[in-house]
């Protein structure tokens, strides 16, 4: 497989000006008929013209003519993936016309033109609109399209595509058409078609200049009515952006369908919006908290896209982050204002951690901004979406709002229509500000997740105080040395009272530097660490202060420090940022949990010390504190997340440890917890707003802990909470604190809830990823049972995603030492590769981290990997991971 460098792009030698597609729409086979109109991108050339080289794939050609005149075999050269046509006219200007035949019915690779349930589908990002048409498939060719579709009008009688519809009507035998105009140039990954039996939510939006816009949810008629959550946040999304960013929609239309096979959340085609319907499907009976959160973050996501990626797009498919990155951002920060913005960054944070730093940290490993891929598909990372976003975020850190918002004024200003770079992005917002921050620019050119240590001294005759940074990019592959970055750092000083102390003026090597404009102390300054080494000093500082130091997690940078176990039991009393609060809890978790598993290891007793029950205790019976807060703050680190943190990760050593402590915790702490789930259950009828969702969230925190005692009182509570559930928050919550240990009462209630449940295939597929995550010794058997389902299909992403995706989720069976798991992974990702590579790649990532392990272990995952690398047909997704993996 070849691949393909960032620093090898070249611009198009021909630009497409119009693009006119038509599509038969058939039962063997759809017919693609397109008809563009191609520039020279030099005219004038007196050099015979470039030859025009069309990406293609799958596709039978039926006819191409240049000009009006049909093109023989030996004007044009075809392989597998390119149709050359090497002599074009030398006009500046031509048309091409070209006819291809494909078969979307056996199309599984849910990219192109495919079917799901019945309707036809497609899907164009990254590279699948070549699957579909020969065309210069790449972004920074865009054009204004107008597409035909026709077909069965009992069959599909709903036919969609991007823009206005502009004329519609019968045909002969059985069949009718829809003629839709996308006013707006696009590159063709943003090309949408849908053609079905669908129905609508229909709603509208009065945009702040006026425009009335037409917004439709199309599903199946019986998922109608579980669309209006997905419709409010929708409406939500277009007044947030307008409010917050000045930005309005732009046509009288905004449709999103939903379907059920779909390889990744949604897709922000130009107003034909396609999203998995577990991202918009939802009622309180079917639907978690969680759940619908997640509908409301991507719903505005894809939405936000259409000033963010669509209306200015990326010049090639390294720029990724440009438009994910920034829409994460903004996704972020809309939800942030929907609910509590603590809560969600420490939810953000937390992801970020969990599946971001071990990846920054692994085989796979590549900067915000990629060097090189061999297939785009796996680059649609944590990396690109995640950490790009808090790239974004610092530059709103440096800026400030108003600052940011003026570089983001200037980007569209700039850029609107274009397809542009991540440099593009950065110069907006420096000439916006007239700002210098130079080697910020480091962040999307460098992998690795930065360490920086900080220590401090207090003179307190000089009433100064210093923090030292020194900061680290460790080496990734193909990166050995990195230069110093941009490390913005949020620091506030807390005194003997916990509150914070006013902040004059601090010096950078003797140099001062600005902490406020207005006049006014600042409680927070944000510290500019640009060199390897820095120290920084405060003045006026009247006694030895606690820091609070990366307030909000100002940069994506593991951080330590010499603050002691009393300084972060202090800052989990008393900061005013409630993230660094809920921070210090973690810190004092993740190190408990280190030396416990180092204890585990050694066959010592494990015991907890009473500090740590004591600063539990406080969080969780603060009446003070939000309550979704401290459902996070008693949340002890993720097993993933300790494990990273070891030289050799032993999951069976963080598994057991962390049981322990939840267990000590619940039987010490079993009445507040007790208390806890009472005082918060309510019967009244769901309402998805911060007061309920926080409420649910602390009461099922508690539920969680006192599940694990083991304790048939506790067995009866929570099969009185199953049973009396009203939402499936409660109701989920309740059987997944049952299912933790086997017993008949597991065995019943699963056979329950799948009997409850066996029509709405969205939460059946919770009860998959339920029983494929369980830690009950030897699980993977249960797993493979559950692969022969009949309500399992390895085609459908949804379902993969639950078992399998679930099943690598677990520290204790996947990881299993006698590699039953790597096995069943290693078996399940070669008959995924035949029907879906994207899919099969997503898989087979989850044994890209194995060197991390034991020897046993290291073993048993290199052998899978090296099994799936040896055969033959493999895909160059799965190459792409597996070869990476074992390098
Ligand atoms: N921009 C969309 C990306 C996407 C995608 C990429 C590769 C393969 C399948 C995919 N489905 C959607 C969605 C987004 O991030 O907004
Ligand atoms: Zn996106």
């Amino acid at each position: 497989p070849k691949e393909i460098f960032l620093k090898d792009y070249k611009k198009p030698d021909y630009y497409f000006h119009t693009v006119d597609l038509t599509f038969s729409l058939g039962e063997e086979h759809t017919i693609v008929s397109s008809s563009i109109t191609v520039y020279q991108r030099i005219e004038g050339n007196s050099s015979a013209p470039p030859s025009l080289v069309l990406d293609g794939v799958d596709l039978k050609l039926v006819s191409i003519k240049v000009d009006g005149k049909q093109l023989q075999k030996e004007d044009y050269h075809l392989d597998a993936r390119h149709l050359t046509i090497s002599s074009p006219p030398s006009t500046a200007r031509f048309s091409l016309e070209i006819v291809t035949e494909i078969q979307p019915q056996k199309n599984t690779s849910l990219e192109g033109l495919y079917k799901s349930s019945g309707n036809f589908v497609t899907h164009c990002e990254a590279e699948g609109f070549r699957k579909i048409t020969y065309y210069q498939d790449r972004p920074d060719i865009m054009a204004k399209y107008t597409c035909r579709v026709e077909g069965d009008k009992a069959l599909y009688p709903v036919l969609l595509s991007n823009g206005n519809l502009v004329e519609e009507g019968n045909l002969e035998g059985g069949k009718h058409y829809a003629v839709w105009e996308d006013p707006h140039k696009k590159p063709c990954y943003l090309f949408a078609l849908v053609a079905g039996q669908l129905q609508s939510r229909d709603d509208s939006f009065v945009t702040r200049s006026g425009r009335n816009v037409s917004l439709k949810i199309w599903t199946t008629a019986q998922d109608l009515p579980k669309t209006a959550h997905a419709m409010n946040s929708l409406k939500a999304a277009m007044k947030w952006d307008e409010d917050v960013f000045g930005l309005e929609y732009d046509l009288d239309l905004f449709n999103i369908v939903v379907v059920a096979d779909f390889n990744m959340g949604a897709m922000e085609n130009k107003s034909l919006n396609i999203f998995n319907s577990v991202l918009v499907l939802a009622s309180p009976e079917t639907a978690s908290d969680a759940e619908y959160a997640r509908i409301q973050g991507v719903i505005a996501h894809e939405y936000f896209h259409n000033w963010t990626g669509n209306r200015v797009t990326c010049r090639d498919w390294f720029q990724l982050t440009l438009k994910e990155g920034l829409t994460v951002f903004r996704d972020q920060e809309f939800s942030s204002d929907m609910g509590s913005r603590s809560v969600k960054r420490i939810e953000d944070v937390s992801f970020l951690r969990n599946n971001q730093f071990p990846e920054d940290a692994g085989p796979m490993a590549h900067p915000v901004r990629p060097h090189s891929y061999i297939k785009m598909d796996n680059f649609y990372t944590s990396t690109v979406y995640r950490k790009g976003a808090q790239v974004v975020r610092m530059y709103k850190t440096l800026l400030g709002s108003e600052g940011f918002r003026r570089g983001m004024d200037l980007y569209f200003k700039r850029h609107d229509g274009q397809a542009v770079t991540c440099e593009d992005f950065y110069a907006a917002m420096r000439d916006a500000n007239d700002a210098d921050f130079a080697n910020l620019l480091h962040w999307y050119s460098q992998a690795g997740t930065p360490t920086m240590n900080v220590t401090s001294f207090y003179n307190s005759e000089a009433k100064t105080y210093s923090l030292k940074f020194s900061q680290q990019v460790p080496p990734t592959p193909g990166q050995a040395v990195k230069e110093p970055m941009l490390i913005p750092v949020a620091v506030g000083l807390l005194d003997s009272n916990g509150k914070d102390m006013p902040l004059t003026s601090v010096y950078r090597d003797g140099m001062l530097q600005v902490v406020s404009t207005d006049g006014q102390p600042a409680y927070t300054t944000v510290l500019k660490i640009t060199k390897k080494e820095e120290e920084f000093d405060f003045s006026e500082i009247s006694e030895r202060p606690v820091p609070s130091l990366l307030r909000g997690y100002s940069a994506p940078v593991r951080l330590t420090s010499d603050l002691t176990d009393t300084d972060l039991f202090f800052l989990l009393a008393y900061d005013s940022d409630e993230f660094n609060r809920w921070e210090a809890g973690q810190v004092l978790s993740r190190k408990l949990m280190l030396s416990l598993a180092a204890d585990f290891q050694q066959n010592k007793p494990l015991a907890l010390n009473a500090d740590f029950v004591h600063g539990f205790r406080s969080m969780l019976t603060d009446g003070s504190l939000d309550k979704e807060f401290i459902a996070k703050a008693i949340n002890l680190p993720g097993v993933g997340e300790i494990t990273e943190m070891m030289d050799i990760a032993d999951p069976d050593a963080v598994h057991a440890v962390r049981s322990f402590i939840m267990k000590h915790l619940a039987s010490e702490l079993k009445a507040e917890f007790l208390k806890t789930v009472e005082n918060n259950r309510s019967s009244d009828p769901y309402i998805f707003n911060h007061s309920n969702v926080s409420r649910r969230a602390l009461k099922n925190t508690a539920l969680s802990y006192l599940a694990t005692l083991e304790d048939s009182q506790i067995t009866e509570l929570a099969l009185n909470e199953y049973k009396t559930a009203t939402n499936m928050t409660d109701q989920f919550a309740a059987l997944t604190a049952l299912v933790q240990h086997p017993s008949k009462t597991r065995d019943d209630v699963l056979a329950d809830f799948y009997g409850k449940w066996e029509h709405d295939y969205l939460v059946v597929n919770k009860w998959f990823g339920l029983q494929a995550i369980s830690d009950i010794p030897g699980n993977v058997e249960n797993v493979r049972k559950l692969l022969k389902h009949p309500a399992f299909d390895l085609r459908n992403p949804n379902k993969v995603r639950s078992l399998v995706g679930g099943f690598c989720g677990s520290p204790v069976n996947f990881h299993a030492k006698d590699g039953s798991g790597y096995k069943f992974l290693g078996e399940i990702v070669l008959q995924l590769d035949k029907l879906n590579p994207q899919g099969a790649s997503r898989m087979v990532s989850a044994l890209s981290r194995w060197r991390r392990y034991d020897e046993t272990r290291q073993a048993h995952a290199k052998a899978q990997l090296e099994m799936i690398l040896s055969t033959n047909g493999l895909s160059e997704n799965v190459f792409e991971i597996a070869s990476k993996s074992l390098a």
